[in-house]
């Protein structure tokens, strides 16, 4: 019973009637509910045609009916792949190409667009799905028959693939098994110690392994429920929390949440977990939380192409600055960047990952795949040390990568961006501290005729090429790029000259 759905269902509440969701306008979603409605979304793909392995690709609004998708698309075998909803036409026409989805479900207001792309990449079907849940998607669910039985499939059957962008700009399609899923959900459902009681305040987007996978498939896994929320405010938060028990989050909630004053112990006096991930969390607002809640945020360390890797212990300190232990199962190792060889405990090298949590390679980039793998371990690209006690540290990155509110943003996609617009003559792009979203991009620009400064012209530009958050939030420009000997940008140096750049920003 190998099946994601399958497994997931061996824990749900006894009394299907139970409560899955509640949703922001008072309505409740029964695990009687998620069974009916995700086995006629499973129906409704096999009615489509859709065979095992197809490619569901969703760019939709956050809606309870999207989950229900998703786990439809897990009961027919199909493999899910979620959108970020800030992508624009351009940047979905390269995903739809490459992942040649049999199906596309979009939102209403993009359906022109996308059924141009979907003629012009192939022959995918388009449906839409608005943000209330509706549309014909929703609709040829509720007329279809439910599939009368969740499909079998084996361990590497391939359940999802979510694309992450690397260092030369190109998106790479991670490839997530029901196994690798199913391994992770399970794992952190105890680490977490979750149970049926439980109550997940969810606010988090669900087209990323945070809010779909560890948010949605731990509380599967523990037959809790969800309070879920459209996306993060800090006030319907705030107001939530007297019925959740635990909250997921990145460190841009706690740090909003923080800012609200009515933010307090007694606010928070019925939760029992914080959890917070997919970016740093400064011990300051570490500690800064727990001063004013009396709550020891939980930090964990994870990856699109891992899931989860590490976790501060439920029980026991959870250390600020680190982010905890390698879960029960993961195996990580700190090797030497050039040489591969292992370094000793607390010696600063990139951090490789082994485990039933680690993906089954790049969507058709075997090569790609190949070269981010030594004996067998992933190789994240993060950098860290382990300690004697085996909490892991993450202290910077051997990527070229920038976390801007939990969201990557790979600088050679925005300089390739920025390079290809007749007024930069070239681009060079760093990620500098940002108070709100931890990183800020920051674009330094030559540009073809000395004496240009209007950014506003380059940000039009850009507007429809990339999606917002990967926006440049600051131009700087100057007569030339710190080139080190070899010819190669000094990103280190810019970065330490940049490092104020948003320091009183409201940007
Ligand atoms: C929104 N904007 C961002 C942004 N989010 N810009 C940079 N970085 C971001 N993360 C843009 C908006 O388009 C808007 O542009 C402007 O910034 C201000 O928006 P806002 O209203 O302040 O933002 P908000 O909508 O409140 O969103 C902020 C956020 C959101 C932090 C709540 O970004 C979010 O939910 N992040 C979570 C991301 C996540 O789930 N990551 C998990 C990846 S999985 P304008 O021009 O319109 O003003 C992973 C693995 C793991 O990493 O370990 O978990
Ligand atoms: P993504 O590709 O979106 O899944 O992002 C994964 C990256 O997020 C990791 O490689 C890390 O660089 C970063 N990340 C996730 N969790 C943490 C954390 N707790 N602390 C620091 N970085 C993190």
């Amino acid at each position: 019973m190998t099946n994601l759905y399958a497994r997931l269902s061996t824990r749900f509440p006894q009394d299907r009637d139970q409560t899955f969701a509640r949703l922001a306008d008072g309505a409740r979603v029964s695990y009687a509910d998620l069974d009916d409605r995700s086995a006629r979304y499973a129906g409704l793909l096999r009615d489509l045609g859709l065979a095992p392995g197809d490619r569901v690709a969703v760019q939709a609004e956050k809606s309870i009916e999207m989950l229900m998708l998703y786990l439809g698309a897990l009961r027919a075998g199909a493999a899910f792949l979620p959108l970020n909803t800030a992508y624009t036409a351009g940047e979905l026409d390269y995903f739809i190409g490459d992942a040649e989805p049999a199906l596309i479900v979009c939102d209403p207001k993009r359906q022109a667009a996308i059924r141009q792309i979907a003629r012009r990449r192939g022959r995918a079907k388009v449906l839409t799905l608005d943000a209330a849940g509706e549309g014909s998607i929703a609709s040829q669910a509720r007329q279809a028959a439910p599939i009368e039985q969740t499909l079998e499939l084996d361990d590497a059957a391939l359940a999802a693939i979510l694309y992450t962008s690397g260092t030369t700009g190109r998106s790479k399609g991670a490839m997530l098994s029901h196994g690798n899923l199913a391994s992770n959900a399970f794992t952190l459902a105890d680490s977490w110690r979750f149970t049926s009681d439980d109550v997940l305040l969810h606010a988090l987007p669900i087209f990323h392994t945070h809010g779909l996978f560890v948010a949605t498939n731990v509380t599967l896994a523990a037959g809790a429920s969800m309070i879920f929320q459209a996306g993060f405010d800090p006030v319907a938060l705030r107001q939530a929390l007297p019925e959740a028990t635990v909250l997921m989050g990145v460190p841009t909630f706690y740090i909003r949440l923080l800012k609200d004053a009515a933010f307090t112990r007694e606010a928070t006096a019925h939760m029992r977990l914080f959890i917070s991930g997919s970016a740093p969390l400064s011990p300051e607002i570490h500690k800064a939380f727990e001063q004013r809640t009396g709550h020891a945020i939980l930090e964990r360390y994870g990856m699109t192409e891992t899931n989860m890797n590490t976790s501060n212990p439920y029980d026991g300190a959870r250390r600020p600055g680190t982010v905890g232990r390698p879960l029960p199962g993961v195996d990580i190792r700190i090797a030497d960047p050039e040489t591969g060889a292992e370094m000793p405990i607390g010696e600063v090298g990139v951090i490789q990952i082994r485990g039933p949590n680690v993906f089954q390679g790049y969507w058709r980039m075997p090569d790609k795949t190949a070269a981010e793998f030594r004996d067998g371990y992933f190789i994240s690209g993060d950098l860290g040390f382990i300690d004697a006690e085996g909490y892991v540290s993450i202290v910077g990155r051997a990527k070229d990568l920038i976390i801007s509110g939990g969201y990557n943003i790979y600088p050679a996609e925005v300089e390739n961006a920025l390079d290809a617009l007749p007024e930069v003559r070239e681009s060079a792009v760093v990620g500098a501290p940002h108070p709100d979203m931890g990183e800020g991009v920051v674009a330094v620009v030559v540009p073809t005729d000395p004496g240009f400064i209007d950014d506003q012209r380059l940000r039009t530009q850009l507007g429809d090429q990339l999606a917002r958050f990967k926006q440049p939030r600051r131009f700087v420009f100057v007569d030339q790029l710190p080139k080190n000997t070899m010819g190669k940008v000094q990103k280190v140096l810019l970065r330490d000259q940049l490092a104020d750049s948003f320091q009183s920003a409201t940007n």
